[in-house]
């Protein structure tokens, strides 16, 4: 039903100053092909920042605006509310936002837009800490991963965005990952085109953060999905379809064991986080299998 060019509009610049293998960038020039220039972009600061660029220079080849980490939402709100009193109803409002900047600081904001049904496209790229400011613990951050507030290992699991979304009955809602560049096209897509408010959750590999070779950004996306620690799913019209199942899920060891920041973790925490991983998605399927 969905048709997507593979091709790229280059309404990202080259050059721009995202760590080598950074998940973020190549989710960033994936969005843009989709969103086209009839978008307006709100962005908080975080790594994505790096795209509004510095000064009077941006990397990005339509308009936008840098916003605070509280409010992009809201920010989002009110460029929507002007455009409607232009009678402009074609252009997309797109807020490009970290997972601190998302389930952290602007949740109150996002939460008002999404009661309010707002017509924006909310994406929350999400590499699981503050990563911009050095690497400090979000409520996304996973269980056991070490950050510099967390050095031992977080001692708390993540905070479930999409469910937060569908708990506000948005009309749209999906996880997507960089394990599937169709499908997380697919679904900038339908979120694009939704009559409401839409939330995309985008599994954001980062080597800086994760302490991984940065070859190896899209082999880890594979395995976060394989191993059942990300799940691809979406909630349309108050029903959950799961996108892909791995027929196995693959052992969470070798995920872990390709990252720094899981070093320091004993036997018995790799154990902790393996039943944690393999309840949650069984828990899931059986809800919404
Ligand atoms: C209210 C507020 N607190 C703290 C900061 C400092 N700050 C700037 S970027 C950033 C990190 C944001 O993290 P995230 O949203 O996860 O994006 P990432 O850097 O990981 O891409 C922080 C804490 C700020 N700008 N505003
Ligand atoms: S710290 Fe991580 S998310 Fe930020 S630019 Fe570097 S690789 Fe990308
Ligand atoms: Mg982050």
């Amino acid at each position: 039903m969905y048709k997507i060019s593979h091709e790229s509009k280059g309404l990202v610049s080259h050059g721009v100053s995202a760590c080598a293998g950074c998940g973020l960038e190549l989710i960033m020039r994936n969005v843009m092909d989709v969103v086209g220039e009839d978008t307006i972009i709100i962005i908080p600061p975080g790594c994505s920042a790096l795209f509004s660029g510095f000064c009077n220079e941006t990397n990005l080849k339509i308009a936008g605006i840098q916003m605070n980490l509280e409010n992009s939402a809201a920010c989002a709100a009110g460029i929507r509310a002007g455009l409607k009193i232009q009678g402009n109803d074609h252009t997309t409002v797109l807020v490009f936002a970290g997972d601190g900047a998302t389930v952290d600081i602007g949740i109150q904001s996002l939460s008002g837009a999404m009661e309010r049904n707002d017509r924006i496209l909310y994406i929350c790229y999400d590499n699981e800490a503050y990563m911009n400011t050095g690497i400090q613990s979000s409520s996304s951050t996973p269980l056991g991963a070490s950050t510099t507030t967390t050095p031992a290992g977080k001692s708390v699991s993540r905070k479930n965005l999409v469910g937060i979304a569908m708990a506000h009955n948005v009309p749209y809602a999906a996880t997507a990952s960089l394990q599937n560049l169709v499908d997380l096209r697919k679904k900038v897509k339908k979120a694009k085109e939704t009559d409401g408010t839409s939330v995309l959750h985008i599994h954001t590999p980062c080597p800086t953060g994760w302490f991984y070779d940065p070859k190896y950004t899209i082999k880890i996306a594979k395995m976060a999905v394989n191993t059942g620690s990300w799940i691809l799913y979406e909630w349309e019209d108050g029903k959950v379809t799961v996108n892909y199942r791995p027929k196995e899920l693959e052992p969470i060891e070798e995920y872990i064991k390709i990252q720094g920041r899981f070093k320091h973790l004993k036997n018995e925490q790799i154990e902790a986080i393996r039943v944690e991983v393999k309840s949650r998605y069984e828990e899931f399927l059986r809800k919404n299998g």
